[in-house]
């Protein structure tokens, strides 16, 4: 469907939005230009919400808010709009869907009505960096690239300017993927490992939402998948398109592989030695062989080298703060898993101090208690999950009190007050939570910007 039919299909029906947050609004602003008439609902009270002047502006544009404890009563509407974060099998959706109402979202509407080709990248660990490098590269190669999803930027309501020659660029949750009845062009899975188990009922319902980013595909896809990653390597038999396997660890034949110090693609094209990699960490390497292979054909092997040599990474992401008395404070607040921080403290040649700690997702800490012993020189905990994650320390084995000091009931300041205290010229300290943020900030941006401000601040 193009996007003007989509628009004018609407023309008549009621439309609910569910939860204001950055993937509804500009959906939101999109319907009430065209004269669609939209209910606005969300579970935060009008006080809670904490961002009066939007209300207002949707209040003008005649949206109908209905928010805080009843927000969900009475969805009768043509249309529903699920905000990532809500279960699509709520029984308010569920109820209304039995009244006849279509429940969607915005992404599963962009699928439907965007013109370009689409390539998306889902993943537990990675998916953001490689989001990013896939995009960049296209954009160096001279592509009009339109980068969204996950990463922060819906896209439906720009699809109206896209050109079929250009293309969507797409981090999914699984979240979104859920409940997707549409694959990308190129879809890229970097590796699966549990996260968002207080979400989703299990591993198997995570999973199996995860692969809906390559399950819709026909012959002419393509997917990249993790071949060292034993759930993405079990997917193999049911891609229907063109599977494009990618292994630092493990030995294959083709796809994309590192040989000795090089990123090789389909055994013998030379494309990109890591030392050429200017962002840090062995992740790192996988992120850039995925990419590698997603753009495999659409851009060139010296436009990849000349940008990975230049690419400094993305914010909250082993982002470098500031060096103060020759310690260098990084901020990983994007780690909001137990792997995400392992794959952090491995990004670095010397023991780190690490801070961490945050909200209980129900996540298993048992297997970042070694990678704390082996990488970490002083833990500094904070937040809900602090005793797991000690509990996790204590218990690996090598663990040594007096190699590893554990600092813990620290409120998130004096966690960073704590670290620059103990640090010494030449030592590291990262925040690399391994837990979510909800218990203490929105979300981890807040987080990791609340903790740059703090290290900013500082002095001597
Ligand atoms: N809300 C309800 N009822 C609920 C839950 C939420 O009414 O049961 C309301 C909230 O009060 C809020 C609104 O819904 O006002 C939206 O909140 P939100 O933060 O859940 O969603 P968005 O602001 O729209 O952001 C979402 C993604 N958030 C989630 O999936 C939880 C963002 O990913 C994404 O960048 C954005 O859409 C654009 O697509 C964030 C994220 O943490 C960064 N993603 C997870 C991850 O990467 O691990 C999946």
């Amino acid at each position: 469907m193009m996007f003007s039919e989509w628009l004018d299909s609407l023309k008549d029906k009621t439309v609910a939005i569910v939860g204001i947050g950055v993937s509804n609004t500009p959906l939101i602003r999109l319907l009430t230009d065209h004269g669609v008439s939209v209910t606005a609902c969300d579970k935060a009270t009008r006080d809670k919400f904490q961002n009066e002047p939007l209300l207002r502006e949707l209040e003008e544009r005649g949206v109908k808010l209905q928010m805080g404890e009843h927000y969900l009563d009475g969805l009768d509407h043509d249309f529903i709009f699920r905000s990532p974060g809500i279960r699509p099998d709520i029984p308010a959706f569920v109820a209304a869907k039995e009244r006849g109402s279509v429940i969607t979202s915005e992404m599963e509407v962009f699928f439907d009505v965007c013109p370009c080709k689409k390539i998306a990248v889902t993943g537990s660990d990675g998916k953001t960096t490689t989001t990013t490098i896939i995009a960049k590269l296209l954009e160096a190669e001279g592509y009009t690239v339109h980068l969204g999803g996950n990463i922060g930027h819906p896209l439906l309501a720009e699809a109206g300017e896209m050109k079929e020659a250009d293309i969507a660029v797409l981090e999914l949750s699984s979240f979104q993927l859920m409940t997707m009845h549409a694959s990308p062009d190129i879809a890229v899975i970097t590796n699966l490992a549990p996260n968002h188990l207080d979400i989703h009922n299990g591993m198997e319902e995570y999973v199996a939402a995860k692969e809906n980013i390559y399950l819709w595909q026909d012959g002419s896809g393509k997917v990249v998948l993790n071949h060292d990653n034993d759930i993405t390597r079990s997917f193999a038999p049911k891609v229907k398109g063109k599977l494009t396997w990618f292994a630092r660890k493990t030995k294959i034949d083709s796809g994309v592989t590192l040989e000795g110090d090089t990123i090789v693609v389909q055994g013998d094209r030379a494309v990109l030695p890591v030392s050429g990699i200017l962002l840090p960490g062995v992740h790192n390497w996988e992120n850039y062989m995925a990419a590698i292979a997603a753009v495999d054909g659409l851009v060139s092997d010296e436009t990849i080298r000349a940008f990975a040599g230049t690419f400094g990474g993305v914010e909250h992401r082993i982002e470098l703060i500031r060096e103060l008395n020759g310690v260098k404070y990084y901020n990983d607040s994007i780690a909001s898993s137990p792997s995400r921080t392992q794959a952090g403290l491995r990004s670095f040649q010397q023991k780190v101090i690490l801070i961490a700690g945050g909200y209980d997702k129900h996540l298993d800490y048992t297997d970042l208690g070694p990678e704390i012993v082996e990488h970490v020189k002083a833990l500094v905990l904070t937040g809900a999950t602090a005793g797991k994650i000690k509990a996790a320390a204590e218990r690996a084995e090598g663990y040594d009190p007096a190699t590893l000091p554990i600092y813990d009931g620290l409120d998130f300041a004096g966690a960073l007050n704590q670290a620059h205290e103990i640090a010494r010229p030449g030592d590291v300290v990262i925040l690399s939570p391994a837990s979510a943020s909800f218990d203490q900030f929105k979300n981890f941006m807040v987080r990791g910007n609340t903790f740059k401000q703090l290290v900013l601040q500082l002095d001597q």
